[in-house]
């Protein structure tokens, strides 16, 4: 076994998954705001060490995928966010792209950038203590998207990504996100996310990427947020694993889906389907943002001093979440 696989395999075994809290400083203020509370350094620090303090951490979250700013900071006991992390056998891991801007000749698409100076970031981020990486590629549902320049601007951009992480022995997450967006159905999203996934992983093997050691983030096949189709939890879970069957090199390890706008409990419940029904070898498990935060950030919003209760509130979403990663989660069990 290579480093990099056993790397992604310590982040997602026993129905262990990811914490996105790599929300750079814009999409914090956003949550935050939402809540009334000021961003600031100190708040954004404050919220996020409460997280990667609670007790689920050991057993359920496998690796927190962390901003820029955070891997740089200290907790109130002088302590470095990285080796917090560690210290509960997780692991610290980055976000290195630097954002979705527009794409010239397609103006209403996006290309993520990040690629300049890139080899010696992952050197500093890696002496940080990260051990894997994130980027994000988004795409949108529309007559005319994705465009194919879209999808292959995009995808080499991943494989370049992938290359550069790997060179410096990290495990490359790739998130080739199909946004919610929109009022297309299942069929569509299922169609699209195909497309996408296909592209990326011809371009991960022309640049010669072992995929024994890399992540795979998508979105699940859902019918679009303003869709009046929406498809039943089993329906997701059995085109999402059709989708990926068709779509995914075996060799690729793990599968941590984000959560992409989903509730909470809808996000657990398609989750679990998706592990009742895995007819693959993947591990399936999560790699959420909001789905694991939401209802902490709001608790903690009322009360900044109550660390234990959002503690708690975080703790019983890990759960959930670790439960749905092996099929065993259950209504009942919310409650
Ligand atoms: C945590 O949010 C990440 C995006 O942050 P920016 O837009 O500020 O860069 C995002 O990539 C996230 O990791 C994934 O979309 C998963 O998050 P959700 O909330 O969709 O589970």
């Amino acid at each position: 076994m290579s480093e990099l696989n056993s790397i992604a395999l310590k982040i997602l075994s026993k129905g262990k998954g990811i914490l996105a809290a790599d929300e750079s400083n814009a999409t914090m203020t956003k949550r935050l705001e939402s809540v009334n509370i000021l961003s600031t350094p100190e708040n954004r620090l404050s919220f996020r060490q409460a997280l990667f303090s609670s007790s689920s951490m050991s057993n359920c979250i496998g690796g927190v995928i962390l901003y820029d700013e955070t891997i740089k900071q200290k907790t109130s006991i002088n302590k470095n966010i990285p080796e917090l992390i560690q210290s509960v056998n997780s692991v610290p891991g980055i976000k290195v792209d630097t954002g979705a801007k527009i794409l010239a000749n397609s103006p209403n698409e996006k290309i993520t950038e990040g690629l300049d100076g890139l080899r010696d970031r992952l050197k500093e981020y890696y002496k940080l203590g990260a051990r894997f990486t994130k980027w994000r590629g988004v795409y949108n549902i529309t007559k005319e998207h994705p465009s194919k320049l879209a999808i292959y601007s995009n995808s080499h951009a991943l494989a370049r990504y992938s290359a550069l992480v790997q060179e410096c022995n990290m495990v490359p997450i790739v998130e080739p996100e199909v946004l919610m967006d929109g009022n297309h159905s299942a069929q569509d999203c299922f169609t699209k996310t195909s497309e996408v996934i296909k592209r990326c992983f011809e371009e991960l093997i022309s640049h010669k990427i072992d995929l024994t050691g890399v992540i795979l983030k998508p979105n699940m096949i859902l019918a679009g947020a303003d869709s009046n189709k929406k498809i039943h939890s089993k329906e997701v879970a059995k085109l999402t694993l059709k989708c990926l069957k068709d779509s995914v090199p075996i060799e690729v390890p793990g599968i941590a889906f984000l959560s992409g706008g989903q509730s909470e409990i809808e996000a657990t419940e398609n989750l679990n389907l998706i592990n009742k029904e895995n007819n693959t070898d993947f591990i399936m498990s999560y790699s959420y943002g909001r789905a694991l935060q939401q209802s902490a950030l709001k608790h903690w919003s009322k009360n900044l001093d109550d660390i234990e209760g959002t503690q708690k509130v975080f703790n019983h979403r890990a759960k959930m979440n670790t439960f749905a990663a092996q099929g065993k989660w259950s209504k009942e069990l919310e409650n």
